[in-house]
């Protein structure tokens, strides 16, 4: 056996959707901040993403996080996340794996019945608190970054579907909410390839025709998710299909669009603070999500979001890259 790599990984799966826990290989990244370290990492060391995202390691619905030392003085450990699609600022089913996995394999000190570990993200601080009980990490509770609706009621024009009304809201990454009861679509496994064409089709249109950028953060500024509401959602449980840039379905209840969600249902003045809102995913998962306290971003108003969740650890691994396989990317089909 021969590698010029090896990464160590401990994988998990949260609600459904996997995060590969990266615990060892990359080394520390350079940049000051877990931003610039995503900047860096994109331009320098996309390759070690794709090696172990893609296939023949990955597959086309593979998330991972790269674990690193925190650098700010108010974090335990830093988080890169990856994915087949790129480098999200945050991910929240990828976070509750990575809390999941910290506590079980003891990397930070477990304490019951709660472990609070703080989060050094490059979208800024999450806080997750871990519901241990025997050392097993019950659930994840995370205190996402500050989340806010950017526009309501807007319209873009979408080829095959003409004109199509949407929300906006930021939860981490930018979601686009769109009825499919608007786009014609039945909310059904069978559809799914119709529902990515038209999240993949909507979400092309607003960044061509309405693009976004964060208040705070304008190196933020595009729309690669897709919340496609299902028929009977409310304030209280909603159930959709999150099709996600370049064309896979989350299989979590996504925690960065539970809390876009939740933002976006606020401002319509649905959704008050300490209500328990239910988001459900294409499979049947559940996140439950909860409105902390108000805040602003920019000059926005905005909410605190806490979103719970439950992650189990699926395996550990050592990916390795024989200096021969012809495949050192990873492929795509
Ligand atoms: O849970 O935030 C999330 C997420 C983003 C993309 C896939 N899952």
């Amino acid at each position: 056996m021969r590698s010029s790599v090896v990464y160590h990984a401990v994988d998990s799966h949260t609600e459904g959707m996997p995060t590969r826990v990266i615990t060892g290989g990359v080394g520390v990244l350079p940049g000051a901040t877990m931003f610039e370290r995503r900047e860096r990492f994109v331009a320098e060391r996309d390759h070690v993403r794709t090696l172990l995202m893609r296939e023949p390691r990955g597959h086309s619905a593979m998330s991972g996080a790269i674990l690193q030392p925190p650098t700010r003085p108010d974090a335990d450990v830093g988080v890169l996340y990856i994915e087949v699609s790129g480098c999200l600022p945050m991910c929240g089913h990828g976070t509750m794996g990575v809390a999941t996995v910290l506590v079980e394999t003891g990397m930070v000190e477990v304490t019951e019945p709660e472990t609070v570990i703080r989060l050094d993200t490059p979208a800024g601080l999450v806080t997750a608190r871990v519901a241990v009980r025997d050392g097993h990490a019950e659930s994840v509770s995370l205190e996402n970054v500050p989340s806010y609706s950017h526009a309501l009621d807007q319209v873009v024009d979408v080829p095959g579907f003409g004109e199509v009304r949407y929300d906006i809201a930021y939860g981490g990454n930018f979601y686009a909410f769109v009825s499919l009861d608007d786009l014609g679509i039945p909310f059904e496994r069978a559809q799914g390839q119709r529902m990515l064409d038209a999240g993949l089709a909507v979400m092309d249109a607003i960044n061509e025709q309405n693009p976004v950028a964060h208040p705070e953060n304008p190196a933020i500024n595009v729309c690669h998710h897709v919340y496609l509401e299902a028929p009977g959602s409310t304030a209280q449980h909603s159930r959709h299909a999150m099709a996600i840039h370049p064309g896979w379905f989350d299989r979590s209840p996504c925690g960065t669009g539970t809390s876009a969600r939740m933002a976006q249902l606020h401002a319509r003045g649905l959704l008050a603070a300490g209500e328990d809102f239910v988001n459900e995913s294409f499979i049947g998962s559940r996140f439950v999500g909860r409105i902390l306290g108000d805040t602003t971003v920019g000059d926005l108003p905005g909410i605190l979001p806490e979103v719970t969740g439950r992650a189990w650890i699926t395996g550990t691994a050592q990916y390795l890259l024989d200096p021969t396989d012809p495949y050192p990317a990873g492929f795509v089909v």
